[in-house]
């Protein structure tokens, strides 16, 4: 079972070379931290990524929250990931048909695909979406992560819907290579999948908003997902992020030696 293998071994079965690369990077950099950045200022996003780029493995952005967005901040933003050896996710969470989601990841003011190594979809619009991010994404080594699960209250995305969207991964596992979800699936042979889980907090469990927030060691350890997302709990009111980041890396892997040597 792929829980039980280190990111290493796991990056060697890869065939997606932005996968693999991930994986490696996790291993190398020993974290499986991911820190969710939603600030609305170029400058504000700059000084945070460069204040947790030691710690992350993975920025993850919602660029469209940025006031005064321009392609300088992707340059900006790309330079830190290299001078730090992270990588970027867009947490664009597509959701329309293949045409329409092909034009949102290419084109508009983001051109998200030309930075992002990593993006995300939901699969309520059917296949067809991954059909058209793929189009887009796998000629540039992209990759994709699937919504399978969400961390807030009452989320619909849950039973039948989550197993067909894991069947769908499968199927497209080329471009498709984890999951959002709230914990690992049973698994097929051959599936190498990376599990990203947001809604992890070390102090509060909940923001009075629907957010749900869980320990480190209980997404990593006993729900064997790969990757923790924190937000709030690194850069929220009154947090030293750079402080905050490593507290979580040391968390985050700290669970997963435990789980690998188990
Ligand atoms: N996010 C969630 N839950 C989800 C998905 C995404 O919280 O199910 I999909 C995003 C929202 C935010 C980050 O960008 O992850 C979590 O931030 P906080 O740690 O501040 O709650």
């Amino acid at each position: 079972m792929s829980a039980s293998k280190t990111y290493l071994e796991r990056s060697k079965l890869h065939a997606n070379p932005t996968a693999k690369a991930f994986l490696e990077l996790m291993e190398r950099k020993k974290s499986n931290l991911s820190v969710a950045v939603d600030v609305t200022s170029k400058a504000a996003l700059l000084d945070l990524a460069d204040k947790v780029g030691p710690y992350i493995c993975l920025l993850k952005t919602h660029i469209d929250v940025v006031d005064d967005f321009d392609m300088d901040l992707v340059e900006k933003l790309t330079a830190l990931a290299k001078k730090h050896d992270f990588m970027i996710f867009e947490d664009r969470k597509f959701a329309d048909i293949g045409n329409t989601v092909k034009l949102q990841y290419s084109s508009g003011v983001y051109k998200i695909a030309s930075w992002a190594d990593i993006t995300n979809a939901h699969m309520v619009p059917g296949e067809g979406i991954i059909q058209g991010l793929r189009e887009v994404g796998k000629p540039l080594n992209r990759a994709m992560l699937l919504l399978a699960e969400m961390s807030s209250a009452g989320t619909l995305a849950k039973g039948d819907y989550t197993e067909h969207t894991v069947e769908m991964a499968r199927k497209y596992s080329d471009f498709v290579v984890g999951f959002i979800a709230m914990q690992r699936y049973a698994e097929k042979e051959g599936d190498n999948f990376i599990y990203m889980t947001p809604g992890v907090g070390l102090d509060q469990k909940s923001d009075g908003m629907g957010q749900q927030w869980k320990h480190p060691r209980e997404v990593i350890l006993d729900r064997g997902s790969d990757v923790i997302i924190v937000g709030r709990g690194v850069y929220g009111a009154g947090r030293d992020p750079a402080a905050e980041a490593k507290r979580y890396q040391e968390a985050g892997w700290d669970a997963y030696l435990e789980r690998v040597h188990q």
